[in-house]
């Protein structure tokens, strides 16, 4: 019996092709991000199957769960660098897994800078728990030279933004300027279809997700703020970034990972999770801050430097951010 009805729905390269094409700021954009949905469709492959590998030991690389993560990382940050060196129009890659620029191509087709978390929470793989992939995209201007300075463009500079999220069901979020669309990836057509379109953040916040475990830790602001989030909304923590950040996306929400005393940037990473979240989260209605400002105003100095992040429905965040830097 065949469980999913063929949609009716456009599939990912299609929107893309009608959506942005129209538009000079977005030329070529389509076959980024037709190259991140290809990635993405290999690593879900790849991510359903680790458990597996692990336990029939198909082979030596798999054969304990560190390893799996490991290899699963490795393999995800290979697989994007591939699908989106070949798009042909990306010049510089940054990424979670690569210390330095993974510089592609300087032509003149080389319009686009990504940055990139391949697989974000890998290691809740071998507890079956949702992870995912995250990306930001700026512009490079004509002629601009491509090095290491190309990973180092503000937040506010981006141009568009992705995630992946690999659970129940495969979902790849895409934003440009006043546009967050959601495709699911059809298990049997391995293509990703239009399921959520035109999303904006619920006015109604639900829920809060944070790592109560790190209360004693915080700042006597911060743990006013969280008492405050306590008082008002349910927690909803995976622990895994992008699963929390979509659910709080469809469901209303806020997330935090603030700084504390020892780590006063958190743990967080600006240029691939931060910015691409805090971008997509915007142009959904919310906010994203830092623990003081606009996460996307940062200037950056390093590509994989830290930050504090409390994103989500734009009136609670800026409440929270307010009770924070009360002295
Ligand atoms: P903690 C996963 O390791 C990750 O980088 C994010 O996906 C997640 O939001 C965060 O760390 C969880 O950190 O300290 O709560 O386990």
């Amino acid at each position: 019996m065949t469980l999913i009805k063929p949609s009716k729905n456009p599939i990912l390269s299609n929107y893309a092709a009608d959506a942005w094409s129209a538009d000079s700021r977005h030329d070529g954009l389509d076959s980024v991000i037709a190259a991140i949905a290809d990635g993405a469709a290999l690593i879900e492959e790849k991510v359903r199957a680790a458990t597996l590998a692990d336990a029939i030991g198909t082979s030596d690389e798999v054969n304990v769960q560190g390893e799996i993560v490991q290899y699963l990382d490795t393999a995800a940050s290979d697989a994007f660098v591939d699908t989106l060196s070949r798009s042909g129009r990306v010049a510089a890659i940054g990424c979670e897994e690569i210390e330095g620029t993974v510089v592609v191509g300087d032509g003149p087709q080389h319009n686009y800078i990504v940055q990139m978390d391949p697989l974000d929470g890998s290691s809740n793989i071998d507890v079956a728990v949702s992870i995912g992939s995250i990306f930001g995209i700026w512009r490079r201007e004509d002629g601009e030279a491509v090095n290491d300075a190309s990973l180092l463009k503000p937040g506010n500079q981006q141009i568009a933004a992705a995630y992946v999220v690999y659970g129940s069901s495969t979902v790849m979020i895409v934003a440009v300027e006043n546009s967050v669309q959601g495709f699911t990836l059809d298990p049997e057509t391995r293509q990703f279809v239009l399921t959520h379109p035109d999303l904006r953040i619920p006015e109604k916040c639900s829920c809060y997700s944070a790592n109560e475990g790190n209360f004693d830790k915080l700042d006597d602001s911060t743990q006013k703020a969280f008492i405050e989030l306590r008082g008002k909304y349910s927690l909803r923590y995976v622990g895994s970034l992008v699963a929390d950040f979509h659910r709080n996306l469809l469901k209303g929400g806020i997330f935090l990972y603030p700084g504390d005393p020892k780590s006063p940037n958190g743990k967080l990473r600006l240029m691939y999770e931060a910015n691409p979240l805090g971008f997509i989260a915007e142009q959904a209605g919310g906010a994203a801050y830092s623990d003081s400002q606009r996460i996307m105003d940062i200037q950056p100095e390093h590509p994989h430097q830290r930050t504090p992040l409390i994103l989500g429905n734009r009136d609670v965040v800026k409440q929270t951010i307010a009770i924070i830097n009360k002295a």
